[in-house]
């Protein structure tokens, strides 16, 4: 079966990703560079996918969504409350936006004939029942270590547990070269009261 990276951005050191449904943060770069990242492909006639969580599609600002120039895979128990809740939205962008109820499913669901790589873009609780669940189908974490000086209520957190270890940053480098983003991105930033730093484990 296809395997998945998972991207998320983690304040440092308990992980934390999330507060209120929303992310803890307005991280101009570091938004850039998820939208960089999960769009970008090698072979310019395929796309990538995103698969997400329902909370997740909810947190993402109406104009922003679906995520463009991406397929949009929506994760709900409940599909048939999902496709009445967003019929236009889903209707209007067509092909764009897939719904699914399960990682599984989602990925028999898409066509790899045109699909790059798939990107699994959260919440928490998609991001701990794949790495607790099905941590075959994960290739990478693309895992941006965000840490700041400032109290930050948090509420939502990613599980990365003992056995992901942080590669080296070399391992970044080639991952970023091999989508021609080498020279976009550099792995140390700082934005506001907050340090962040991308990495792959
Ligand atoms: N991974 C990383 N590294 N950083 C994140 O902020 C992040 N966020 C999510 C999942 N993985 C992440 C989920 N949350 C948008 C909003 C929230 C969100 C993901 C995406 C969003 O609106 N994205 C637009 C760009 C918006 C902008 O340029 O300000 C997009 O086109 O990707």
């Amino acid at each position: 079966m296809t395997k998945v990276s998972l991207i998320v951005a983690a304040l440092v050191p308990k992980y934390g990703i999330g507060y209120k449904g929303q992310l803890p943060w307005a991280l101009k770069e570091e938004m850039r560079y998820f939208r960089r990242i999960t769009t970008q492909t090698a072979d310019k006639n395929k796309k990538n996918a995103v698969v997400m969580g329902r909370k997740t599609w909810e947190s993402i600002p109406e104009r922003f969504r679906p995520l463009k120039g991406r397929v949009n895979v929506v994760l709900t128990r409940d599909l048939s409350a999902f496709s009445s809740k967003y019929s236009e939205e889903v209707a209007k962008h067509g092909n764009n936006v897939k719904i699914a109820d399960s990682l599984k499913s989602a990925l028999q669901t898409l066509d790899m004939d045109i699909i790059e790589e798939v990107f699994v873009i959260g919440g928490a609780e998609l991001y701990n029942d794949v790495l607790r669940t099905t941590p075959e189908l994960v290739d990478r974490l693309l895992l941006t270590e965000v840490s700041t000086e400032k109290e930050l209520e948090m509420d939502a957190f990613i599980n990365v547990g003992s056995l992901w270890k942080r590669d080296d940053p070399q391992v970044w480098k080639s991952y970023l070269a091999s989508k021609g983003l080498e020279n976009e991105f550099s792995q140390d930033n700082r934005e506001a009261d907050f340090q962040f730093s991308y990495h792959i484990y």
